[in-house]
């Protein structure tokens, strides 16, 4: 009963739904891969419904060349698919093509506080120095994620460690509206932040997080790059002169090391422990190439299912476009009693 109102006081009983979104500012990266699209399909495959959003109105409260943007938006779609989510038994879609984000956004931004956006570290990370000049849509991106979210009342989100904060916002915003109106209208979602590579760093910087829109290609690996480029990426890689420790208390101070040791775990399914064990001693001569090889074997058939999806935009386009008018259904009817709870008249005839 996902979407009812229940009463104050009354137990909610909310339908398990997943809710997850990437944003098209770029390629999709290592990153993307193992902090989010990994365990998306994971999460399918466990069964449990999952809807997944290509979030295009987030990219653009930074500026993207329009031509750019269609492309990475059904590049990324493609590499959604290549990955393992099937856009049958999942919902794949772009954010623009379901109002509803946008409409609940503007709900959500009358409900949250200007104190609250303020402490947002990423806003205050993306804006930099310059915070006057950031559009007034990075500022309010937490409403819309909230809304991404409880528009399908999704009961749990996985996400990278970078989204810890922005899900905790989307709880305050649920559990003020609901005390707002006295009602149990929308879940307390919970994160899903699990595996060893919640986090994936820099190539180039330990301390930074990977991310597709660094200015240094050098810094991440794109699910794009051929085998030779991930190669090269892997052994430029900035690292220290001292072997792999034996045991994980060792990576404590070595945040290069602990990286491309958390990598190799998330990409070979076993623990940190387990690949010191491997390779505990042994130079990043060693690591380094078995690091590369194992990265190739796992991301080279994603890259070419995604190259084949993509001498086919037309295709990709028509899957968004369906996996929209399912995402359409769900978010509709919630968005409309949103509405009425506020307190405005909806009279207009159903189209
Ligand atoms: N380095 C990362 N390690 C683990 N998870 C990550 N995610 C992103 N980078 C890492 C997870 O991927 C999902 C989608 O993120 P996003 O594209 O919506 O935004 P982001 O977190 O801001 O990613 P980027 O790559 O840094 O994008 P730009 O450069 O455009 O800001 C999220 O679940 C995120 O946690």
């Amino acid at each position: 009963m996902s979407e009812a109102d229940n009463a104050p006081g009354s137990a909610p009983a909310f339908t398990p739904r997943v809710f997850s979104g990437i944003q098209p500012s770029g390629g999709l990266t290592l990153g993307n891969y193992l902090g989010a699209l990994k365990r998306f399909v994971e999460k399918q495959e466990e069964g449990i419904e999952s809807i997944y959003c290509i979030v295009d109105l987030h990219a653009i409260t930074v500026w993207q060349e329009p031509d750019k943007l269609r492309r990475a938006t059904r590049e990324m779609a493609a590499g959604f698919i290549a990955a393992g989510i099937d856009p049958e038994r999942s919902i794949l879609f772009n954010q623009s093509q379901v109002s509803a984000h946008a409409e609940l956004a503007w709900l959500f931004n009358c409900v949250v506080r200007m104190g609250w956006l303020s402490r947002m570290t990423q806003f205050k990370d993306k804006a930099g120095k310059n915070r006057e000049n950031a559009s007034a849509g990075l500022f309010v991106y937490p409403s819309l994620m909230a809304a991404d979210i409880l528009a399908y009342h999704a009961t749990h989100v996985p996400v990278g460690e970078d989204q810890k904060q922005h899900l905790e916002l989307t709880r305050e915003i649920a559990g003020k509206f609901n005390h707002d109106f006295g009602v149990d209208f929308f879940p307390l979602t919970e994160p899903l932040i699990e595996g060893t590579a919640t986090r994936v760093m820099s190539l180039r910087d330990g301390t930074k997080k990977m991310s597709k829109s660094d200015a240094s290609d050098m810094s991440r690996i794109n699910l794009t790059d051929d085998a030779d480029t991930i190669a090269q990426k892997f052994r430029k890689a900035r690292t220290d002169p001292e072997p792999l420790p034996e045991a994980v208390e060792g990576l404590a101070e070595r945040p290069e090391a602990r990286n491309l040791v958390n990598i190799y775990a998330a990409l070979a399914d076993c623990s940190t422990a387990d690949v010191l064990a491997q390779f505990g001693g042994q130079g990043f001569g060693v690591f380094k190439p078995a690091l590369a090889d194992l990265a190739v074997e796992k991301l080279s058939p994603i890259n070419a299912e995604m190259q084949r999806l993509m001498r086919d935009p037309d295709e990709i386009d028509r899957i968004l476009g369906r996996g929209a008018e399912r995402a359409d259904a769900i978010a509709r009817p919630i968005l409309e009693r949103c509405y009425e709870i506020m307190g405005m008249v909806r009279s207009r005839p159903p189209r």
